[in-house]
């Protein structure tokens, strides 16, 4: 089944989007995203100007030696834009195979381990009355887990916070938006609004948090301690995540579960802080990590000591990474959660999918592949705009972690 074309969409619905299509001499295709939110071109010049060539004539079936092509065969290895289009490609191979054989893509990982994919909803506000309105409104909708985030007094503007009530898109249309950060108010604020929550929602949903890489590992610890008496589900990116041993620290003053590594794209930026156990949850994602190739390589690693998957699933990871998460969730054996976001109609539209969402689960379409059709025509319509994610700057000026 030799590979006769790929190419490169870049659509934007409400938001840009880089999906890769991948043509077989028999006419079945795939679909692989390698969306990197405010990013997007450098990724599709990856693919079109460096990988692409490489694959016309390959075996689509051969997906393994096809990955180590991709990432053995660049001297410069790993890295965001690489890893991404390498998981677009691996992706987009997954759903040819599946299609061929005329399975769910989840039934070539291993099969159904569970009922369905537990996902966390994103409650958030500009302030707590407004976010514990919309932490009531996920309750009601059936979610067994709720993110909480919401503006902070005396701050103009934060992360995490939604544009109405079931989008997020931090992207704008300019030049990077630039925010102002204060620790102290932060961590003067955070345990009444989780103080609040837990009111809200009771002792049987799970909460989360996500602290946007905005700490120190001393204040981390201070953040996770303060939050033991709300038992979170998990406290997320509570430093930056380039330092791994920087978790030392946190852990050992605080049982406050930990996620991180949804800027990660290879086993190599987790291997500290799963082997060491420094973690209880690997937030990495299909579209980012090297796709399903390499991050059932992460999981079987993280099962080795008790970490369990969070995928990252905002949303600018599509609905074909959306959907993949779901097949490879639904399969994992150490799975713990996916994150899920609501897409836009727009983006729905140009991505055809049906998933089924029941009692806090999803479930993929029950279809050959990963089940999403990409519509070209209608996503023509939605030509590419540049989009910058916001930057960030402490109260003094000085430059700081987004
Ligand atoms: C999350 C993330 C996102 C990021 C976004 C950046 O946990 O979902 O932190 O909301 O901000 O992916 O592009
Ligand atoms: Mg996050």
């Amino acid at each position: 089944m030799k590979i006769t074309d790929a190419k490169v969409f870049v659509t934007s619905p409400g938001r840009n989007f880089v999906t890769l299509k991948i043509y077989t001499e028999d006419g079945i295709t795939g679909l692989g995203d390698c969306t990197v939110n405010g990013r997007e071109l450098s990724v599709k010049s990856y693919l079109e100007d460096h990988l692409i060539p490489c694959l016309i004539g390959r075996d689509a079936r051969d997906i393994e030696d096809i990955w180590q092509y991709c990432y053995r065969g660049a001297y410069w290895r790993r890295g965001p834009i690489g890893m991404a289009a390498i998981g677009a490609i691996d992706v987009a191979l997954w759903d040819i195979k599946a299609k061929s054989l005329g399975v769910p893509v989840y039934q070539l990982l291993g099969g159904r381990s569970r009922e369905g994919v537990t996902v966390y909803g994103h409650a958030s506000g500009a302030d707590k009355a407004e976010a514990m309105d919309a932490v009531a409104q996920y309750k009601e909708e059936g979610y067994r887990a709720i993110r909480v985030q919401s503006g902070i007094p005396g701050l103009e503007s934060t992360y995490g916070v939604g544009r109405g009530r079931w989008f997020y898109e931090p992207a704008d249309r300019t030049l990077p938006p630039e925010n102002k950060w204060s620790t102290r108010k932060y961590m003067n604020y955070v345990p009444e609004l989780f103080e609040a929550a837990r009111e809200v929602v009771g002792p049987d949903i799970e909460l989360l948090h996500d602290v946007h890489h905005r700490l120190t590992p001393q204040e981390a610890a201070e953040v996770g301690k303060r939050l033991e008496p709300y038992s979170l589900f998990w406290l997320e990116d509570a430093v930056p995540a380039e330092n791994q041993e920087g978790l030392r620290m946190i852990r050992r003053h605080t049982t406050t579960p930990l996620a991180i590594g949804e800027v990660f794209n290879t086993i190599y930026d987790c291997q500290t802080i799963i082997t060491e156990q420094l973690i209880d949850y690997i937030r990495m994602t299909v579209s980012h990590s090297g796709g399903l190739t390499h991050l059932r390589k992460i999981a079987a690693l993280a099962e080795l000591y008790h970490v369990r998957t969070g995928c990252h699933g905002p949303t600018d990871i599509s609905p074909v990474a959306m959907s993949a998460c779901l097949h490879f969730g639904l399969w994992v054996p150490n799975f713990g959660i996916q994150e899920f976001m609501l897409h836009s109609e727009e983006t729905n539209a140009v991505f055809g999918w049906e998933y089924s969402f029941k009692d806090g689960m999803v479930n993929p379409p029950e279809k050959p592949g990963l089940g999403v059709e990409y519509d070209e025509e209608l996503a023509e319509k939605y030509p590419y705009v540049r989009a910058y994610l916001p930057v960030n700057r402490r109260e003094d000026g000085g430059m700081w972690n987004w």
